[in-house]
């Protein structure tokens, strides 16, 4: 332990909050590497590293060419690539997702360095269903798992598979979903780690051991070994878990969960977040207490990674990994080189209810958080947005001489305010305020629009309810992204500012 860090430290839980759903996580010597779902955006997959298992920093995105992730205007929003697995094997990365859009399946990839590149997939005709895991066995037979819970042994290094799929254990008797399983040999056992109860309030950890990687399957007693279901804990949703082990050979489980705020039924905005919680083994059998928001710290000593600055000055002729567009980013419709430190957006279609739509955004991580842009909309017209989906969305926009908000709510577009502003680049802004978290009579958290002055005052073009913009009034798999889009002609963008606010 560092002389800094006292036994009765904590560490904020999650430690990678916002939509970073269905964690996957591997150790290489004293580095750890953990993937998350990605859906419909591009690039997909995010890679993050750590040294101690509580502070992440994000080196790249797998699946960052459309060879890899071609991702059409059919894959409907909260499709696309779901549930990774991440393992390291035979000196190599190996990354194993389902890409849930028609003429996808499941898909292997492989790098051996994380940070990428990462290979073109081999596809996997014969391994069914979602949320794939790879084991490997003392023989070195490959053992693909998926939801269900079935097996099938496979060829990583060609894709084939052997024999049918073979059923091994669905958890509790009647639980819905059993699925996002990993196998693992830890001692004298195989242990099948599954989720079930489904990622909404009834998601669960259950797990069995048996003597091979094929069962048979004994459950736990103490099943689930994980949930929050029925609770009053922040934390809810908790399930979709991988285990790994600390440096000092302690056990831990990532895990997704979510923080719902407001009255009934409680809305999370932020989508499902990765958490980390300590595991205790008794009896041969893992041991979970409560996902707390403030984390024992471990007793290991914290490294933190470089603080993300709040500016992107769009300097770099890449862009960084933590933008992401919605299913494409094709350089003729998004550049940093067209106009030197100045993100330049090309519409394609239309505005954000558009499948096409040209986007450039990053997960808002805070509950209270701002965002700002300098944008020159003299060639078009465009903005900045939070997403959810389509369907569920809110922007200030711009066109030379005005500005406006926009909602759209489900069927609903309503023009909620606008201001004429003199020709020439205007600050667009954003300020989410989340509402006290035990406060019944609110929604979660506000979202205040507006465009600043010359000389920084802010003026507002109205608030609005951010419930509209939750999982539970949209549905789906992803969370919030905040980020700049192009809905007409061509719109470029100085800088982006996201600053984290008290959460
Ligand atoms: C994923 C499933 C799940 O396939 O959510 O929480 C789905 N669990 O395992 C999509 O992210």
């Amino acid at each position: 332990m560092s002389e800094t860090q006292r036994a009765d430290a904590t560490v904020a839980n999650p430690v990678i909050p916002g939509f970073h759903p269905d964690p996957s996580v591997c150790r290489v010597g004293d580095d750890y590497y953990l993937v998350c779902s990605s859906c419909e955006y591009f690039p997909g997959i995010p890679v993050y590293h750590s040294r101690d298992l509580v502070n992440w920093t994000q080196i790249g995105n797998a699946l960052d060419r459309p060879s890899q992730l071609p991702l059409t205007t059919e894959t409907v929003s909260s499709g696309g690539v779901y549930a990774p697995t991440l393992r390291h094997h035979d000196g190599r990365f190996w990354l194993i997702v389902t890409q849930v859009t028609k003429g996808g399946g499941n898909m292997l990839f492989t790098a051996t360095d994380p940070s990428g590149p990462w290979s073109d997939p081999v596809r996997l005709p014969g391994v069914p269903g979602i949320d794939p895991d790879l084991a490997w066995d003392e023989d070195g037979t490959c053992w693909c798992t998926v939801a269900g819970v079935s097996q099938v042994r496979l060829d990583p290094y060609t894709g084939s598979t052997f024999g049918p799929p073979r059923a091994l254990w669905s958890g509790g008797v009647d639980a819905k979903a059993p699925e996002a399983p990993h196998l693992y040999r830890i001692g004298d056992y195989w242990y099948l780690l599954i989720a079930e109860g489904g990622t909404e309030r009834g998601h669960g950890v259950s797990i069995a051991r048996g003597r091979t990687p094929s069962g048979p399957f004994e459950p736990c007693p103490a099943n689930p070994v994980l949930t929050h279901r029925g609770t009053d804990r922040p934390i809810q949703n908790t399930g979709h878990a991988d285990l790994v082990q600390g440096p000092d050979g302690s056990w831990w489980m990532v895990l997704l969960g979510v923080r719902p705020r407001g009255g009934t039924p409680g809305w999370h905005v932020l989508g499902r977040e990765t958490f980390l919680a300590p595991v205790e083994w008794v009896d041969g059998w893992p041991v979970v207490g409560e996902v707390p928001s403030d984390l024992p710290a471990p007793a290991w000593p914290l490294v933190p990674g470089p603080v993300e600055a709040v500016r992107d000055d769009f300097d770099l002729s890449a862009l960084r990994p933590q933008w992401i567009s919605v299913r494409d980013r094709p350089a003729e419709h998004c550049t940093t080189e067209e106009r030197a430190g100045w993100l330049t957006l090309r519409a394609r279609g239309g505005s954000l209810d558009e499948p096409d739509v040209v986007f450039v955004g990053r997960r808002q991580q805070h509950l209270t958080c701002a965002a700002r842009t300098r944008i020159d909309p003299a060639e078009g017209r465009g903005g900045l947005a939070v997403r959810l989906d389509e369907e569920h969305h809110y922007e200030v926009e711009a066109c030379e001489g005005e500005v406006r908000l926009l909602s759209r709510v489900g069927p609903q577009r309503t023009v909620v305010g606008s201001q004429s502003v003199p020709a020439g680049p205007v600050v667009l802004g954003i300020r989410v305020a989340a509402t006290p978290l035990r406060d019944c009579r609110t929604g979660p958290d506000t979202l205040t629009f507006g465009v600043e002055e010359p000389d920084g005052t802010f003026i507002e073009l109205g608030a609005l309810d951010g419930r509209y913009l939750s999982t539970e009034v949209a549905g789906g798999f992803t969370g919030r992204v905040i980020g700049m889009y192009a809905s007409a002609g061509t719109v470029h963008f100085d800088w982006f500012d996201y600053e984290p606010l008290g959460s």
